[in-house]
């Protein structure tokens, strides 16, 4: 189950005026505001999540920017996630507005149990959902995104390969920037394109990994549903050889664990819900704060962006840090490679995963983005 629009629908039932309108959910135009959510309405002019708004503004002229009220779509994302819980044995929350359910042990049709739950959700809710009907999570997410929105797509047993088959190879989870760089030479264009190599095109083409890629293209899948993911984390944090007290050295040594945990997390196929940040004071005191993001991330600027915001709030200038450190928790897979439709994030999934190639080929000094030794004050310093 994935909400439609989430925080779009739910500022129309904050303010029943946004209905059929062109909007987004998201920071402002001047700034370095995005989109978070698209209406359905404004996405045929192209606005999606993740882009600038002043982007957006500039495809859909007359595009209402709503200010984003977290508050809010954090409280009716529980009470949708409180239905499904009551409905299904075993639910497997993987953002705030998305879901997994497994349902192996009900006796009445998938179909028919996503279509009473979509109901409720409706009338207790009034919020919008795209399920996906399947026997695995890999096929029941890219069901879900086929739907969309309103959707309800049912894959039967034994239809996985060809329900996936003529979708665009980039609907596929694991199809990351430089998989998909290999694929266009080779003219695969759709996900049945890979299904349809032989296992030794496959692995001359991308090695080991090359025959998992063509098990999940023919939509085979045996992760689990997990209730409650094992929280683990990763962090990098530093102890100052002398108590800093300067801002912009503080900064860049923000940027810099965020970027180290940002390749670590991508080296290990990983991505986080929860951002930390640990300051140690001269006299040894320790602090942690922590923020929830929306999705799991792996990206350098998001998390840099959530520590930057944390840190904001607990420094002031002046003061003395003895240790530093970054991190991110609430690990699960990378589950956002799943849905790659947002054309900003590919971009910048594309750089990163350049710039971490040339670091493990030269070390990490070799790169440095370049904009990080000007300002160094915003997300993308
Ligand atoms: P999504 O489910 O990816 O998007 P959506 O619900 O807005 O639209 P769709 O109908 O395609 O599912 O994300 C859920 C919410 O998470 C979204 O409403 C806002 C937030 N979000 C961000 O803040 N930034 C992002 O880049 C994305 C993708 C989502
Ligand atoms: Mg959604
Ligand atoms: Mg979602």
């Amino acid at each position: 189950m994935d909400l439609d629009a989430f925080f779009c629908s739910v500022e129309e039932n904050l303010n029943p005026d946004l209905r059929g309108k062109a909007f987004v959910v998201g920071g402002s135009p001047d700034g370095r505001g995005v989109v978070s959510s698209a209406s359905y309405t404004a996405r045929p002019f192209g606005v999606r999540s993740a882009m600038p708004t002043g982007r957006a503004l500039r495809l859909c002229p007359g595009l209402i920017v709503v200010t984003p009220r977290h508050g809010a779509y954090g409280r009716e994302s529980q009470r949708v996630m409180q239905i499904l819980r009551d409905a299904a044995p075993v639910v497997e929350q993987i953002s705030v507005d998305e879901a997994f359910l497994d349902v192996s042990d009900d006796p009445r049709p998938g179909e028919e149990i996503a279509r009473s739950l979509r109901g409720a959700i409706d009338r207790s809710c009034r919020l919008p959902t795209s399920w996906g009907v399947a026997s695995n999570k890999l096929v029941a997410k890219i069901a879900t995104e086929v739907g969309k929105p309103r959707g309800l797509v049912v894959v039967p047993p034994g239809r996985e390969a060809a329900f996936l088959a003529p979708l665009p190879i980039e609907m596929l989870w694991g199809i990351g920037p430089r998989t998909r760089e290999r694929l266009q030479p080779l003219g695969l264009r759709t996900i049945g394109d890979l299904a349809q190599l032989s296992d030794s095109q496959l692995t001359e083409e991308f090695g080991p990994h090359g025959i998992d890629l063509a098990a999940r293209a023919r939509g085979e899948d045996d992760r689990p549903v997990e209730e409650g993911r094992e929280a683990r984390s990763m962090s990098s944090e530093t102890t100052f050889a002398r108590d800093v007290a300067d801002g912009a050295i503080l900064n860049a040594k923000l940027r810099e664990l965020s970027d180290e945990v940002g390749a670590r997390l991508r080296e290990a196929g990983m991505a986080g819900t929860t951002v930390r940040l640990k300051l140690r004071w001269p006299d040894f005191t320790t602090l942690t704060r922590q923020v929830s993001l929306h999705q799991p991330t792996d990206q350098d600027g998001e998390i840099f962006a959530a520590a930057r915001g944390l840190f904001e709030r607990v420094w002031k200038p002046g003061r003395k840090v003895r240790l530093i450190g970054v991190g991110v928790a609430n690990l699960g897979d990378r589950m956002r490679q799943l849905g790659l439709f947002d054309a900003s994030w590919q971009q910048d999934g594309r750089l990163l995963a350049a710039i971490d190639a040339i670091r493990a080929r030269y070390g990490r000094e070799a790169v440095r983005r370049g904009a990080r030794r000007g300002r160094g004050d915003g997300p993308e310093g």
